[in-house]
């Protein structure tokens, strides 16, 4: 087995997990009388108070739709909101805020990408390069878009520690491969794609590239300009931002040449019944009234997570896992599943004789939070032959004790269950 590598930490001071702590009031609760230990991160983040604070103040005080009227409250939220579109912009280093389109998550943002690009550009005979250890989200869109054009499905392999085979990897490209969807991050393994590589290869074959950072982006920095992918996805509820926003990225030209998805409000420049055409981007891909609350909150978590250094984030992540990890090799009857060299702060684990969903229920009710299931990557666990894993994942505000109270949890699941 691999062990889990550590972020160089030297040049990063380390987080201060009990200020940050505070800074989430959810977390100060009992959970089936016991203090709660959140794990389950790559599920969703909780909020600190900026980002409740952020939400609350528009509803309370600026309250309008955005870009429609001349009123102080529109124009506040319109700025708020602007605002927001910028933070994301410079988060991921996009070149300009054209190329920040707000989407409803990590799904939608896919979703978009293979019926607007993928729908107008693929024929039958293309083929979609995906990988073995992608989540739904980055499965069916290109299924439902290869049933249409007759394009057709290809999948990278991967070892059973779960880190892709980059020779078989490459070995797949071919001119006919037209669009390459991989995860930066795998949600049920936590392995760490090497997508700049995978983004240069796939260029290299002529195919454009969609990367799914709903694992990715909030455990590391992510640079749009230095990574050269096409699009990149990801959701604002994994960011400590709220639920129903999210993002996608898509390089400036490539979202200029594709048709809109959505009709209606705001993505439009003129309407006539004899046919219409689009407004400039982003807008030319946000039709309706969008999540105003959701983005001006995702800015606000933005901030947040800048301040406190995304850095010092991942670096607090890796010291995590590390511990975590040199625990469950040391706990009888508990496999890791997921052992890649390069991983995230994600330990999914079997224990030996004890379904996952009786581990996760026993730890409720030690007041510590995972999830069990197959974490939307039936085909993982089909490779791993598990119908499901427990995953506990975390996030800037776990410490240490959190790990402890996750193992003295584990313990007690496995005594129950040997009585
Ligand atoms: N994974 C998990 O518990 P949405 O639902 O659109 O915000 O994100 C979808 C998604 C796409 N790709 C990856 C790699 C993901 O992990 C997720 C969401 C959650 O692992 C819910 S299944």
């Amino acid at each position: 087995m691999s062990v889990v590598k550590i972020a160089p930490r030297g040049a990063v001071a380390l987080l201060d997990a009990a200020s940050v702590r505070a800074d989430f009031p959810i977390l100060d609760q009992q959970v089936n009388g016991r203090p709660l230990t959140y794990l389950d991160n790559g599920a969703t983040t909780q909020k600190p108070q900026v980002v409740i604070d952020a939400t609350t103040h528009y509803y309370r005080h600026d309250n309008a739709n955005i870009h429609r009227g001349v009123h102080a409250l529109s124009q506040r939220a319109t700025e708020a909101f602007d605002s927001a579109r910028e933070k994301v912009r410079a988060l991921i280093n996009a070149s300009s805020t054209a190329e920040v389109i707000f989407t409803r998550g990590t799904t939608e943002a896919i979703n978009l990408v293979a019926q607007s690009y993928g729908g107008s550009q693929l024929e039958a005979g293309d083929e979609v390069l995906v990988t073995a250890m992608e989540h739904h989200a980055n499965i069916v869109p290109w299924q439902l878009l290869c049933a249409k054009t007759g394009a057709v499905l290809k999948v990278a392999p991967m070892d059973n520690q779960g880190a892709l085979l980059l020779d078989s990897f490459a070995a797949l490209l071919s001119e006919r491969t037209r669009l390459v969807a991989v995860a930066h991050v795998s949600n049920a393994l936590g392995t760490v794609n090497p997508v700049a590589e995978l983004v240069r290869l796939a260029r290299a074959a002529g195919a454009v590239t969609m990367i799914d950072g709903a694992q990715g982006a909030p455990h590391n920095r992510v640079d749009m300009q230095a990574l050269g992918c096409d699009f990149y996805a990801f959701s604002g509820h994994k960011l400590y931002g709220p639920t129903g926003i999210g993002v996608l990225y898509g390089r400036e030209a490539l979202l200029d040449a594709m048709p809109p998805w959505q009709g209606g409000g705001d993505m439009i420049r003129t309407v006539s019944f004899e046919g219409s055409t689009w407004n400039d981007l982003p807008a030319k891909f946000e039709a309706g009234t969008p999540h105003i609350a959701g983005a001006i909150g995702l800015g606000a978590a933005i901030d947040y997570i800048e301040a406190l250094g995304l850095e010092r984030i991942a670096a607090h992540e890796q010291a995590l896992l590390e511990y975590a990890t040199g625990r469950a090799l040391d706990q009888p009857g508990m496999r890791i599943i997921g052992t890649a060299g390069e991983k995230a702060a994600i330990l999914s684990f079997s224990l030996a004789g004890i379904h996952p969903h009786d581990v996760a229920t026993i730890l409720d009710h030690e007041g510590v939070a995972i999830r069990a299931g197959h974490h939307c990557a039936m085909p993982v666990m089909t490779h791993f032959k598990v119908s499901a894993t427990a995953r506990a994942s975390f996030g800037l505000y776990n410490n240490h004790a959190d790990v402890d109270a996750l193992f003295r949890a584990i313990t007690r699941a496995q005594e129950f269950f040997s009585q």
